[in-house]
């Protein structure tokens, strides 16, 4: 079995033979992948910018088939469809118990507790986020982060429901909820801005600015549901946004990138009254400055969301849903379809700035 291990960070990652331990513990699901995005957070991790060690195989966007699973009290069963969940849910915990399993305290050590995949040389591997390691071909992986899905949707597009998707939309739906008629503007758009922009078409929001500073990424925008465009570099975007809404300020201002200087520009492009969702992830030494007494005196409100606030056992199939009705488009989020040996380009390419997402297919 085939896995691109991440040995060391900022390091070409290379894929090797590795073999992977059979699933022996209660809930342990061998799944073998048959997709998997490319996600921006696979990369801050490589750089070291989020705090996962080296030694894991990365990817947590991926969707594929159970080959076994052992005493499943989900049910998963050999042949069922599946999507990774990268916050695993245990449903025991505080958060789980109270509607938020998107922050359970138990997820991760689930998830990364476990080090099925041995090199050739001995060392072993383990998950990486929620344990997943969709950058290998198989994995083994516990039920908690894995959410079964019909069989009549093609994984290929099913994968991207596993991160991209399910934060972008959610984050609309769920954290901001954002209402008819309303006007949102998202800072950055790549595969989790692009679906922000696809939530707010789900929405009802009447106009829809995006904001990037690549051309390509500012026309998908556009297929995807934005009416209006800023190119940052030519245009000062908050003072662009002032000027689509009567000197006002967006009803709803998402920041996507995970930057703090963006995060404030978020802020100040939200109106009085308004809401700034931050959905994007700043490396964990920064900080950001508002300026303190406008959050009350605006009234403004800014909030925080990881994984769209969703509960993926119900989410991931309501997005399932509406993929297969026409109102998410999957198939135009997929900007290449790449081989496993294909991913360190993937990088690059995300680097440079024009990539949605590349989807690493298998066999
Ligand atoms: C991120 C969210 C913050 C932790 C790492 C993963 N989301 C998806 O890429
Ligand atoms: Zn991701």
């Amino acid at each position: 079995m085939r896995a691109l291990l991440f040995t060391a960070n900022n390091e070409p990652m290379s894929v090797e033979e590795v073999t992977l331990d059979a699933p022996a513990q209660p809930g342990e699901v061998h799944v073998k992948w048959k997709a998997s995005g490319v996600c921006h957070s696979d990369l801050s991790v490589w750089e070291g910018k989020l705090p996962i060690p080296p030694g894991c195989i990365l990817g947590h966007e991926g969707a594929g088939v159970v080959v076994s699973a052992v005493d499943s009290k989900t049910g998963l069963a050999p042949g069922d469809h599946v999507i990774g969940n990268f916050v695993p849910i245990c449903g025991e915990c505080f958060y789980c118990k109270n509607g938020q399993p998107y922050v359970c305290s138990q997820g991760q050590i689930i998830g990364m507790s476990r080090f099925p995949f041995s090199r050739s040389d001995g060392s072993r591997f383990f998950g990486g986020m929620g344990g997943l390691a969709t950058f290998a071909e198989e994995s083994v992986v516990h039920e908690a982060a894995l959410v079964k899905i019909p069989a009549d949707f093609p994984l290929g597009q099913a994968c991207l429901i596993g991160c991209s998707v399910t934060t972008g939309v959610g984050a609309v739906l769920n954290a901001a909820k954002v209402t008819k008629g309303s006007t949102v503007a998202v800072i950055g758009c790549g595969g989790v801005g692009q679906a922000v922009i696809q939530g707010a078409r789900l929405a009802g929001a009447a106009r829809i600015i995006a904001i990037d500073l690549s051309e390509a990424k500012r026309a998908s925008a556009a297929r995807f549901g934005a009416t209006d465009s800023v190119d940052p570099a030519v245009q000062d975007a908050t003072g662009a946004v002032m000027g689509m809404t009567e000197g006002r300020g967006a009803d709803y201002a998402f920041e996507v990138v995970g930057h703090p200087a963006l995060q404030r520009q978020a802020f100040d492009m939200t109106r009085t009254g308004g809401v700034c969702c931050w959905v994007g992830v700043p490396a964990l030494d920064t900080e950001v400055s508002i300026p303190a007494a406008m959050l009350t005196l605006l009234n403004k409100s800014i909030i925080g969301t990881i994984y769209g606030s969703c509960d993926v056992r119900e989410d991931f199939v309501r997005f399932v849903n509406l993929a297969k009705k026409g109102d998410l488009d999957l198939a135009n989020m997929v900007s290449r379809r790449i081989k496993l040996d294909d991913i360190n380009d993937a990088f690059t390419e995300m680097l440079e700035g024009d990539a949605i997402r590349s989807v690493v297919e298998y066999d």
